[in-house]
C-alpha cells in the first residue's frame, strides 16, 4: 500500500490505499519502512511522501477504532518521520484530513496542489486529533488559528493554508516534483531537518486562544471532546512537546472509548451506507435534471422551490390561482430577506435565486420540466387530480414526485399511465433547511427514476434515504408511536413538561409536546380523525380551540407570541380530569421510565419496518431520525441506541407495558424478539 522508489537523490513513498488512502495498519507499516529505507540509503538525501487518487490521506482508518490496535501506531510512525535524518516533504493533492494532515505536519515541509483541502475533522467523530495535531499545528501556525480549525472540523483551502504558514508552497503542476525540489533545498541546507521547525507560540497568541476557548466551552453541549480539545491545545503553552504528545494521546484514547464517539463513528458509516441503493448499482444512470416544477406554493412547496434555486436549478412554482401564488412568492422573498439581514446571503445571490423561480398559474407550466414535485394539500383526491393532469402535460421521461408525508404512492401513481416515473420525495419542514429526504420507492417505479431522485437529493444538499411505500414511510411511522406513547403517559400521570424534559435531557432540542405545539396540533388531529383514531388528551385540547403556538396555546401557553411555552394550569387540570374519567389512578414517572416509554415503541416499530423492508438497513433508520427528527447524532440514532440498551431489555420492557396497558401493538416485533433471544443487536443485520 506504500510504493517506494528513488528518483534522482530523492526517495518517493507513494500511498496507494483506495478509495481515500486511510492510514490503515498496512499503510502505517509501509510509511515506517519507507523512512527507514531512505535513511539507510546513502544515495538518498531526502524523502517525499505522496499519494494516489482523490485524497492525499483522509485520516486514520475509522473502521479500526474500537478494535484491538495494531502496531506500528501512528504517533510512532510520525515520530520516525520528524526524527528522520533526511528531510521529509509531503506532496498533498485533494484532501489531507485528520491523521492525513498530522502526517504532513510531522514532515519538515509541505507542498500542495491548488484545490487541496486541509483539516482536522476529528471533532465530528466525538474525538480530538490523536497523533500530534493539537501539538504540532499550534506550534506551526499559532493556537489562535489552529484551535478554530480543530473546533469546527472544517477544512481550509490550500490558499488559506499557505497564508497561515501551514504550507510552504501551492503549485498547479506536478506536486511531487515540486515537493522533491523543496526536499533537496532542505537537504542542501545542511542544518538538519528539525532546524526548520517553526514555533509561533507567543503570549498574544495564548491570550487570543484563551478567549476562543472560553467561548467554545460555553457552547460545548455536554460533548466531552470540546473540553478535551481545549486542554490539549492549552498544553502547548505549559508542556514540552514530548509531554504534550503523551497528554494528547491519553485524552484521545479516552474519547475513542466514549459511547458518544462510537455513536458518531456509526453515523459516519451509516451516512455512507445510506447512499448505496439496494439492487440499484452504479450502472443505473440518473436522468438529467436541468429544470424542475413544483406544484403548490404553500410552506412546503415554497421551501422545495428554494432548494432548487439554491442549487442553481431553474424551477417553476405553480399554483391554481394568482393570490396563493403571490403569497408563496412573497413568503420565499421574505425568507431570503432574513438570510441577507443575517449576512448569510448577499443581496446579489438573493436576486439570482429569486430569478431562478418562475411563478405560474396552471399545470401546463410544468410541460418542459425534467422533474415535477407535487406539494399540494394532503388529500388523496387532490393529489390524484394533480397527477392525472400532470400525466397529460408532463414531458415523456419526466420524473413525477409527490411530497406527501404519508399517503399511498401507488394510489397516486395509478392516476397516471406512467407509474414507472412516479415516486415519493418527502421533504421535511422547513424544506430549505432540513437535510433529510425520504425517497419513497413504490414497486412499479423504474430504477433510474429512483437513482434520479437520490442524485438530485444530494445535489440539493439533502441526505436522501430510499424507503419503501407504507403509511408514514419510516420517520412519521415511528413518530406516530412516540406520539401515542406521549398520550399514554399523559393519561397515566405524567405532565407535558415532564415528558419534554426527559427527551431534552436525552439530547433532543425539543420534546414531543413542544414540537406538536410548534407544528400545530390540528395536523395530528385531522390525521387521527381521518383514520378514526382517538387521543383523549390531544383531542380535548384541540376541541378547546388550542392548536399550539399559532393560537397562543396548546400543551403550553405562549403569551404575547412567545416562542417558548409556559406550563398551563388549565391544560394540566384537563389532563387530570381525563385520567379520572378513564378511571386511571395517576402516578409519577421517573425521567428514565418516561424515556423508555417514549423510545421503546419507536424501536419496536423500527423492527417492523425492517421486517417489511420499508427500510433496508437499521442504519438508514438512524439517519432518518438524525437528519429529519433532530435525534442527537452523538446518540447514534434509535436502532443504534437500542443496541446499546440491549434488545433483551427493550423486549422485556415492551412486554411489561403491553401486559399493563393491554395493548397488543406494544408487544415486541418478531425481529426484535428473535434478536433479543439470540443475544444480538440490529447492528449485525445486513441490508
Ligand atoms: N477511514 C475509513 N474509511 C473511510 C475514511 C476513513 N478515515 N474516510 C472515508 N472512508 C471510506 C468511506 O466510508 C467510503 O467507503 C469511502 O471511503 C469513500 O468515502 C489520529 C483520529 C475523505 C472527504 O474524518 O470526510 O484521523 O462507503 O463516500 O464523499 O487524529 O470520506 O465506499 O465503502 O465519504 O468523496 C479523520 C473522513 C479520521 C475524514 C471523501 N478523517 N472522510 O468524501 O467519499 S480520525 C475524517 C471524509 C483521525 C487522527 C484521527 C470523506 C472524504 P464506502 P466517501 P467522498
Amino acid at each position: 500500500m506504500v510504493r517506494y522508489e528513488v528518483r534522482g537523490r530523492v526517495a518517493l513513498a507513494t500511498i496507494d490505499n483506495p478509495p481515500v488512502n486511510a492510514l490503515s495498519a498496512a499503510v502505517r507499516a509501509g510509511l515506517a519502512e519507507a523512512i527507514q529505507q531512505a535513511n539507510a540509503d546513502g544515495a538518498v538525501v531526502a524523502v517525499v511522501i505522496a499519494a494516489t487518487g482523490k485524497a492525499f490521506i483522509a485520516g486514520a482508518d475509522i473502521s479500526e477504532f474500537g478494535k484491538p490496535s495494531v502496531a506500528p501506531f501512528l504517533p510512532d510512525v510520525l515520530d520516525a518521520i520528524t526524527n528522520s535524518r533526511k528531510p521529509v516533504v509531503a506532496a498533498i493533492q485533494g484532501v489531507a484530513l485528520g491523521g492525513g494532515l498530522e502526517v504532513a505536519l510531522a514532515c519538515h515541509g509541505r507542498v500542495a496542489l491548488a484545490g487541496a483541502k486541509l483539516g482536522l475533522p476529528e471533532i465530528k467523530l466525538g474525538l480530538i486529533p490523536g497523533a500530534g495535531g493539537t501539538q504540532r499545528l499550534p506550534r506551526l501556525i499559532g493556537a489562535a488559528k489552529a484551535f478554530p480549525m480543530m473546533l469546527s472540523g472544517e477544512p481550509i483551502s490550500a490558499g488559506q493554508a499557505l497564508e497561515y504558514g501551514l504550507l510552504d508552497e501551492v503549485v498547479s503542476g506536478d506536486v511531487v516534483a515540486a515537493a522533491a525540489r523543496l526536499a533537496e533545498v532542505l537537504a542542501a541546507d545542511g542544518r538538519g531537518p528539525l532546524a526548520h521547525a517553526i514555533e509561533r507560540l507567543t503570549e498574544a497568541d495564548h491570550e487570543a486562544f484563551e478567549v476562543l476557548a472560553g467561548e467554545a466551552l460555553k457552547k460545548a453541549e455536554g460533548m466531552p471532546n470540546v473540553p478535551a480539545l481545549v486542554e490539549a491545545v492549552r498544553s502547548v503553552f505549559r508542556l514540552p512537546f514530548e509531554e504534550g504528545m503523551k497528554f494528547e494521546r491519553r485524552l484521545f484514547l479516552e474519547l475513542v472509548a466514549d459511547e458518544r464517539s462510537r455513536a458518531l463513528r456509526h453515523v459516519f458509516f451509516a451516512e455512507r451506507e445510506v447512499a448505496k441503493i439496494p439492487s440499484i448499482g452504479p450502472e443505473v444512470q440518473p436522468r438529467g435534471i436541468q429544470s424542475a416544477a413544483v406544484i403548490g406554493a404553500g410552506t412546503m412547496g415554497g421551501g422545495i422551490a428554494m432548494c432548487f434555486a439554491n442549487a442553481g436549478i431553474p424551477v417553476t412554482l405553480i399554483e391554481t390561482a394568482q393570490a396563493p401564488l403571490d403569497n408563496g412568492m412573497n413568503r420565499i422573498a421574505a425568507i431570503y430577506d432574513i438570510s441577507v439581514q443575517r449576512g448569510s446571503l448577499t443581496p446579489e445571490a438573493r436576486a439570482q435565486r429569486l430569478k431562478r423561480i418562475t411563478p405560474a398559474v396552471g399545470l401546463t407550466a410544468a410541460a418542459t420540466a425534467d422533474i415535477v414535485i407535487e406539494a399540494a394539500f394532503e388529500e388523496m383526491s387532490v393529489k390524484r387530480d394533480i397527477f392525472t393532469g400532470l400525466d397529460k402535460v408532463a414531458k415523456p421521461g419526466a420524473v413525477l414526485a409527490s411530497n406527501t408525508s404519508y399517503l399511498d404512492i401507488p394510489a397516486i401513481a395509478a392516476a397516471t399511465k406512467r407509474p414507472q416515473d412516479v415516486l415519493g420525495m418527502h421533504f421535511f419542514s422547513p424544506a430549505n433547511v432540513m437535510k433529510l429526504l425520504e425517497v419513497v420507492r413504490p414497486k412499479e417505479v423504474a430504477a433510474d427514476a429512483i437513482a434520479t431522485a437520490v442524485a438530485l437529493g444530494r445535489k440539493l444538499g439533502k441526505v436522501p434515504v430510499v424507503v419503501g411505500n407504507g403509511f408514514g414511510f419510516v420517520g412519521n411511522r415511528m413518530l406516530e408511536q412516540r406520539t401515542r406513547a406521549t398520550e399514554r403517559l399523559l393519561v397515566a400521570g405524567a405532565l407535558p413538561h415532564e415528558i419534554d424534559a426527559a427527551l431534552v435531557g436525552f439530547g433532543f432540542k425539543m420534546g414531543p409536546c413542544a414540537m406538536a405545539d410548534l407544528a400545530g396540533l390540528d395536523i395530528g388531529w385531522r390525521s387521527r380523525k381521518a383514520r378514526g383514531i382517538k387521543a383523549a388528551v390531544a383531542d380535548a385540547i384541540c376541541e378547546a380551540g388550542w392548536l399550539g403556538q399559532k393560537t397562543g396555546r396548546g400543551f403550553y401557553l405562549y403569551p404575547q407570541g412567545a416562542r417558548t411555552g409556559q406550563r398551563d394550569p388549565e391544560v394540566e387540570a384537563l389532563i387530570v380530569r381525563i385520567s379520572a374519567e378513564k378511571g386511571v389512578t395517576r402516578r409519577s414517572f421517573s425521567q428514565e421510565e418516561i424515556l423508555a416509554r417514549l423510545l421503546d415503541p419507536m424501536v419496536n416499530e423500527g423492527a417492523r419496518i425492517l421486517e417489511e423492508g420499508i427500510a433496508s438497513r437499521p442504519g438508514d433508520i438512524d439517519i432518518v431520525w438524525i437528519h429529519g427528527y433532530n435525534w442527537p447524532a452523538w446518540r447514534g440514532g434509535p436502532m443504534f441506541w437500542a443496541d446499546g440498551v440491549g434488545l433483551d431489555v427493550i423486549a422485556k420492557r415492551l412486554e411489561a407495558q403491553a401486559a399493563e396497558i393491554g395493548d397488543k401493538a406494544l408487544e415486541p416485533a418478531p425481529l426484535l424478539k428473535q434478536l433479543a433471544a439470540e443475544g444480538r443487536g440490529f447492528a449485525g443485520l445486513k441490508g
